[in-house]
C-alpha cells in the first residue's frame, strides 16, 4: 500500500466514438501525475487517439495501458477512476473487493451545467453483490461539483505559444498562398460535428463586409467545408472565397489546440474538453453539443447558456443564446449572425470574469485529489 500523499491511481477509459472520452482521462492522468505525485495507470481500449492528442506523451510519467477484454491479474490501485460508466473488467471488481483496504472507486461523469449536478456529485453507490462503495464524481461549473479540468501552468503554456506547435498552415500541393484585400481578419476557428448549419454560416461569411479567416479542424469539419467549396480542402490548403479565407488546419497536439484558440478572436468548439478550453482561454465561443438521440443535449445547451449569460446585458445575452441555438438547430443561424457579430466585444470583456466564476471552487483534480485523501 503506498503512501497515501502519492497514492496509486487506475484510469479505465473506453473510446466511444470521437476524441473526447480520451482527450479528458489524458488531461487528468497527465495532471494527476504532474502536479500531484501521483501513480497513474491509462487503461484505455483505443490507444490511437492518444498518437495526436499528446504525440509527447512518453515525456508524461503516466502508465499507459491497452485495455482490452479483462486483465491480466494485476494488484488494484489505491484509487480506481472509471471513466464515464465505462464499466471495470469484472476480475479487477473482484480484485478490488479481495483488497484488506478497497480501493477508492469513482465514476468520473459527463459534464453538465444543469442544476441537478451538484445534488448528484459525490454520493456513494453501494456495489450490490461485492463489499465496494462506487461515488459519482460530476464535473462542473459551480460550488458543490467537481469543477473543471484546469492545469496549474495553463495559462504559461497558452500564453507562450511553442515553435512548431500552432503555425499558419503552409500552402501545400501547389496551393498559391491567398491574401485578401479586406484589411483585418476576424480570426475564428472552427471545431464541430456535422452540423447543417455550417453552409449557411459560410455563405454568410463569403457574403459580408468584413474579412473571416476561418481555420478549420481536420476530420468533421474539414470535410463539411470540402463539401460546401465542391472542391477538395486537404489539410494544408488555404481557400478564398468572397470575404471568407479557409484555412484547413493540421490537427495539433492538445497544448496547441489551446495555443489556436488562445490565438483566434471566436472559437466555435464542442463535446466536452475543447468546451472547457475555449472558456479557459477567455475569448468568445460557441459550442455545439454533442447530440443525444432524445434531445438531452438541448437542456445541456440551455443549463449552460442559462449560467453563461447571467451576468450579461440582455441584448448580448439574447443575441448569444438565439446564435448557439441556432447552431445545435434550433434556428436560423445567418440572420443571427450579425447580432451575435456585435455582441463579440462585450463577450471578450465577459471572459476574464466568466473564467474566475468557474475556477472559483478548484479544479478538477485538485478537487478529486482531495475527495480521494478524505476516503483513503
Ligand atoms: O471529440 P469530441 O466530440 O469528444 C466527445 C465529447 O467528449 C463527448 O462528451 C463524448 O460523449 C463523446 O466525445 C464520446 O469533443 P471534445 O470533448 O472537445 O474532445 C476533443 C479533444 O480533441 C479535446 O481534448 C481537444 C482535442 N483537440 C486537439 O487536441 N487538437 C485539435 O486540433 C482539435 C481540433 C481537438
Amino acid at each position: 500500500m503506498s503512501s497515501d500523499l502519492n497514492p496509486s491511481c487506475d484510469i479505465f477509459c473506453a473510446v466511444i466514438d470521437n476524441l473526447g472520452d480520451a482527450g479528458v482521462c489524458w488531461r487528468l492522468a497527465r495532471q494527476l501525475a504532474r502536479e500531484h505525485g501521483w501513480r497513474v495507470r491509462l487503461w484505455i481500449d483505443d490507444p490511437s487517439p492518444l498518437e495526436k492528442l499528446a504525440p509527447d506523451r512518453q515525456t508524461i510519467p503516466v502508465e499507459v495501458q491497452r485495455w482490452q477484454g479483462d486483465l491480466p491479474a494485476i494488484q488494484p490501485a489505491n484509487v480506481v477512476i472509471e471513466a464515464f460508466a465505462c464499466e471495470l473488467p469484472a476480475a479487477y471488481l473482484a480484485a478490488m473487493a479481495a483488497r484488506p483496504r478497497p480501493p477508492v472507486w469513482l465514476n468520473l461523469e459527463y459534464l453538465s451545467a444543469e442544476e441537478w449536478v451538484a445534488g448528484c456529485h459525490a454520493l456513494p453507490s453501494p456495489h450490490p453483490r461485492l463489499p465496494l462503495t462506487k461515488y459519482f464524481f460530476f464535473p462542473g461549473f459551480v460550488h458543490g461539483t467537481g469543477g473543471l479540468l484546469r492545469e496549474r501552468d495553463f495559462a504559461t503554456h497558452c500564453a507562450a505559444p511553442r515553435a512548431g506547435h500552432f503555425v499558419p498552415p503552409v500552402p501545400k500541393n501547389g496551393f498559391h498562398e491567398v491574401t485578401s484585400t479586406l484589411g483585418e481578419a476576424l480570426e475564428i476557428s472552427l471545431f464541430c460535428y456535422n452540423n447543417p448549419a455550417l453552409p449557411a454560416l459560410l455563405k454568410t461569411w463569403r457574403d459580408g463586409k468584413e474579412l473571416v479567416r476561418c481555420r478549420v479542424a481536420d476530420g468533421l469539419p474539414r470535410q463539411q467545408v470540402e463539401d460546401w467549396l465542391g472542391e477538395s480542402f486537404p489539410t494544408g490548403c488555404q481557400h478564398l472565397r468572397g470575404a471568407l479565407e479557409l484555412h484547413a488546419q493540421p490537427f495539433l497536439p492538445q497544448d496547441g489546440y489551446d495555443q489556436l484558440l488562445a490565438a483566434s478572436q471566436l472559437n466555435f468548439v464542442r463535446g466536452e474538453d475543447s468546451l472547457v478550453r475555449a472558456q479557459w482561454v477567455e475569448r468568445p465561443f460557441v459550442w455545439q453539443a454533442y447530440r443525444q438521440v432524445n434531445g438531452a443535449h438541448h437542456a445541456k445547451l440551455d443549463a449552460l447558456l442559462d449560467r453563461y449569460c447571467s451576468a450579461l446585458e440582455a441584448g448580448t445575452a439574447a443575441a448569444t443564446r438565439a446564435f448557439w441555438r441556432a447552431w445545435n438547430g434550433q434556428g436560423e443561424i445567418a440572420s443571427g449572425w450579425p447580432a451575435f457579430r456585435a455582441a463579440l466585444p462585450a463577450l471578450k470583456a465577459h471572459a476574464p470574469s466568466w473564467a474566475r466564476q468557474i475556477t472559483a471552487h478548484g479544479d478538477l483534480a485538485t478537487n478529486l485529489v482531495k475527495f480521494c485523501q478524505s476516503k483513503l
